[in-house]
């Protein structure tokens, strides 16, 4: 039998930006409630709440001092408990956020293991004595520096592989392993969908031999978390997996394995960054390196023994349009492509809240206008090194994490209909043409074309199990077959501004869907910039 999951489209909330309930300038738990019929309409399956936990607020979340409280400007466990019925009733679950690499330096864990060497929770971090009055080795953090930072009071270093403020878990340890296990299953009993584990890939670090991800102890971990926690419940996992490739994917993955759902693999994130360089180091896309590395994972990937994940965007990632396609002039166009190339492609799709109403990067002028601590970092990082402010922020506004982090642009009103308040972060200027209001008022908008893809995904399933193939096609083409028993869909997709030639030998039975006129044939066709359009062919 087909899991729910595997025919499931889900969407990604970041409770911080979605929308504000009581004029704090602060997406909240209420606001999401108050939302849900709008997700209803949509048609998702599942919501993935990025983190609601109590935090500090360094990493907006991602820095956990209690896993098992709300943050007060969210709500309360109530709302929370409010907000699963809630979507319970419209058959929404509700999937979590597991950030279980790292805690906040407050939670509770730390405040302790930092007091003294022989503190009973000492061991739940990473602690290591100073080589030569320096680190003990050149590991890096994510956010820039070193992965060491030392502590005054014990005189030793902890490891950290994103903020200082953010010190890693030692799961080496297994009393630590089982408090996260329980932690798990309190959140399981309550009724949740499933869970999204964040960088989960690293729990197998090993500092003292620089191995960060997928150390050797990765997956027999998952393993005995899916034997104590995740066996028989009805319920999903994805992993955060930067690192995954196609051998990986299926260790994850394989229901033989018993590890997790599917995960998220981050492959093409790379067609727009220079070769062995971070993402801050630009390099122009080419729809062709996209288009291979797309082909590679639904013509590679065994998908009888593993599974994958589809999304275009998350909250670390610019928005698509933007990025890849036309935020001006074929704004709706690639927006309307982008959807479709995807959504019709074997695994599981996300959606990440604006994504189905083409919302688009909103640019810098100055370092002083950015929230996010991995840009401030970098620019930092990098003046020092002799970059120019001015490439900086150019880097900043392609890739910077605040570009997906602004708030949901709901309605033409003041603030975009997010908040009575004054927003955390601002507004796009753009939300008076782009915002939900319009979208839903105009039956050509984005969101549409996200709805009926929902819509075919969950009443057909040659979407979901249906055996996928490649046409041969001009370079910047997207072009695949979707068959099931006798049933052949084709799915064309033009990744580039610029016009091409199409042709596939089939009839045109029935076009589902387009983003331009429906074509008439399949013969000598023109592809319009960005056209894309999916039909029953034989
Ligand atoms: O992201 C993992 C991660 O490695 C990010 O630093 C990522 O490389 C970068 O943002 C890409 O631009 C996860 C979360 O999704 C992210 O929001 C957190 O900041 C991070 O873990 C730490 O928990
Ligand atoms: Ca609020």
């Amino acid at each position: 039998m087909t899991p729910w999951w595997k025919n499931a489209v889900i969407y990604q909330i970041y409770p911080k930006s979605f929308q504000d309930s009581n004029g704090d300038g602060i997406g909240d738990l209420n606001g999401i409630i108050n939302r849900l019929d709008y997700l209803q309409k949509l048609g998702i399956d599942a919501i993935w709440l990025s983190p609601i936990y109590q935090s500090p607020g360094v990493d907006n979340g991602y820095d956990i001092s209690d896993y098992q409280a709300i943050d007060p400007q969210y709500g309360t466990m109530a709302d929370l408990d409010r907000l699963i019925a809630e979507a319970k009733k419209r058959n929404i679950r509700i999937i979590m956020d597991l950030v279980v690499n790292h805690t906040s330096d407050q939670h509770q864990w730390f405040i302790e293991a930092r007091k003294s060497k022989n503190n009973p929770k000492r061991d739940f971090y990473i602690w290591r004595d100073p080589i030569n009055r320096h680190e003990p080795n050149d590991l890096t953090s994510n956010f820039s520096g070193s992965a060491w930072q030392y502590d005054q009071t014990t005189g030793q270093y902890y490891l950290h592989f994103f903020a200082p403020e953010q010190p890693d878990l030692n799961w080496q340890n297994p009393e630590l392993r089982q408090k996260i296990y329980e932690m798990m299953t309190f959140w399981l009993d309550k009724g949740i969908g499933g869970f999204r584990m964040d960088v989960i890939e690293l729990i197998g670090k090993e500092p003292d031999r620089k191995i960060g991800a997928n150390g050797p102890k990765l997956h027999p971990y998952l393993q005995e978390m899916n034997q104590k926690v995740l066996a028989n419940r009805d319920i999903m996992t994805v992993g955060e997996t930067w690192s995954a490739d196609l051998e990986t994917v299926t260790k994850y993955s394989d229901p033989a394995r018993h590890e997790l759902s599917m995960v998220f693999q981050f492959e093409d994130q790379q067609v727009d960054q220079q070769p062995g360089k971070e993402k801050w180091d630009l390099a122009p896309y080419r729809p062709a390196a996209l288009k291979k590395i797309l082909l590679k994972w639904q013509t590679q990937l065994d998908y009888r023994h593993a599974w994958n994940s589809l999304f275009w965007e998350n909250h670390d990632l610019p928005r698509v349009i933007s990025r890849w396609g036309s935020d001006t002039t074929y704004r709706v166009q690639s927006a309307k492509m982008f959807a479709i190339a995807l959504h019709l492609m074997r695994g599981t799709p996300y959606i990440y809240n604006g994504e189905e109403i083409g919302m688009t990067n909103y640019p810098v002028k100055d370092i002083t206008e950015v929230a996010d601590l991995e840009s401030i970092n970098m620019y930092h990082d990098r003046l020092q090194k002799g970059y120019s402010k001015q490439e900086l922020l150019k880097a900043i506004n392609a890739k910077g994490r605040d570009n997906a982090r602004r708030p949901m642009q709901w309605s033409d009103r003041l603030q975009a209909g997010f908040t009575s308040g004054e927003p955390w972060l601002k507004v796009n200027p753009n939300y008076q043409q782009i915002n939900v209001q319009a979208a839903l008022a105009d039956p050509n908008s984005i969101f549409y074309t996200y709805q009926k893809l929902i819509r075919l995904r969950h009443e057909n399933e040659i979407v979901v199990t249906g055996s996928f193939k490649p046409l041969t096609t001009s370079a910047d083409v997207l072009a695949y077959y979707r068959e099931l028993g006798d049933q052949r869909w084709l799915i064309v997709a033009n990744l580039s501004e610029n016009k091409a030639q199409f042709t596939a030998p089939d009839q045109l039975k029935q076009v589902l869907l387009s983003n331009y006129c429906a074509p008439q044939t399949l013969q000598a066709l023109t592809l319009k910039p960005y056209e894309a359009f999916a039909a029953i062919v034989n």
